[in-house]
């Protein structure tokens, strides 16, 4: 089990280490990512030169990669980037976005999670299931309405690509083969805010710079993430994405351990 306060301490953490975090990331998402992870307490950088990826990623807390927009010279850096951190021990968060839904995303995914040792893939169901040679449905980047066993696909996904697997949604899914952990924390606004999940990815990065357990860091970072999300929810005077995108910067801001303690929805799966 993990208690609201060992998440609560975590997040502490964060907030005094500030830890590096070097994005290669989309453009769609680049300003919200770096905005959320100041606002959590995190130091963004985005970097992208092959010149010098190697040199900022070794010197970062963690690296996330995310193919949101990839092409041929940002993917080359992301194997770059992503030799350097493991070279460095530096840990390496993946966002597969719209994996399945080309040939080269579902290629390419597949390549860094291949040549990279990969701490922590996070994406939704359709993403994570194409990443492991699975066919489900998506829409562009978006989830499709597949209604497989999140559960199975998240230990299988962990244990194929010998990483932790972060399956989102509706609810949220964390293993690495062995623990798994369900989050229901969040609100359906998140779907309405572009680079939601991307950010999210980012956070966990945030949260494995400063956490050598990586599942820890990862479920603590679903939980902040989603609470701060409730949080902005309640904040706003009717259902608005625009004024919810920006009240989740300030929750992330915010967020106390009175508020995990009080809001956690973290539990532990029993694996049978
Ligand atoms: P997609 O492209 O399918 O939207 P994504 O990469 O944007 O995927 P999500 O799966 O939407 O990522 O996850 C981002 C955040 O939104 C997570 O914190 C997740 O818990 C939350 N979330 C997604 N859908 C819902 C929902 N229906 N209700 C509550 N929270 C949700
Ligand atoms: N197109 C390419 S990347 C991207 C879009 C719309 C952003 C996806 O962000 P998220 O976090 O997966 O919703
Ligand atoms: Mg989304
Ligand atoms: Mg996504």
């Amino acid at each position: 089990m993990i208690e609201p306060k060992t998440i609560a301490a975590a997040l502490e953490k964060l907030r005094t280490e500030k830890p590096l975090v070097h994005n290669i990331t989309n453009v769609v998402v680049t300003n919200f990512t770096a905005n959320g992870l100041l606002a959590i307490g995190a130091s963004p950088v985005m970097a992208y030169a092959k010149e010098e990826v190697a040199d900022m990623a070794k010197i970062a807390g963690a690296l996330v990669l995310n193919i949101g927009t990839l092409n041929e010279e940002n993917v080359e850096a992301m194997l770059i980037a992503g030799k350097s951190a493991n070279k460095h021990n530096v840990p390496v968060i993946f966002d597969p976005v719209g994996a399945g839904a080309t040939p080269y995303r579902t290629e390419t995914a597949r390549k860094i999670v291949k040549e990279l040792s990969v701490a922590v893939v996070r994406g939704n169901a359709a993403e994570i299931a194409n990443v492991v040679g699975e066919n489900w449905a998506i829409r562009g980047v978006d989830s499709g309405d597949s209604e497989g066993d999140l559960i199975a696909l998240a230990v299988k996904a962990a244990k194929q690509l010998n990483t932790i697997a972060v399956i989102t949604g509706e609810q949220d899914i964390v293993s690495d083969g062995s623990k798994t952990y369900i989050c229901n924390n969040g609100d359906s606004l998140l779907t309405k805010v572009t680079g939601a999940g991307c950010l999210l990815t980012s956070v966990i990065g945030a949260f494995c710079a400063v956490e050598k357990d990586h599942v820890l860091a990862s479920a603590a970072a679903l939980a902040v993430y989603g609470i701060a999300a409730e949080l902005a929810a309640k904040g706003i005077e009717y259902e608005s994405p625009g004024s919810f995108q920006i009240e989740l910067l300030n929750n992330l801001y915010h967020i106390s351990a009175e508020d995990i303690q009080k809001m956690s929805l973290l539990e532990e799966v029993n694996h049978v």
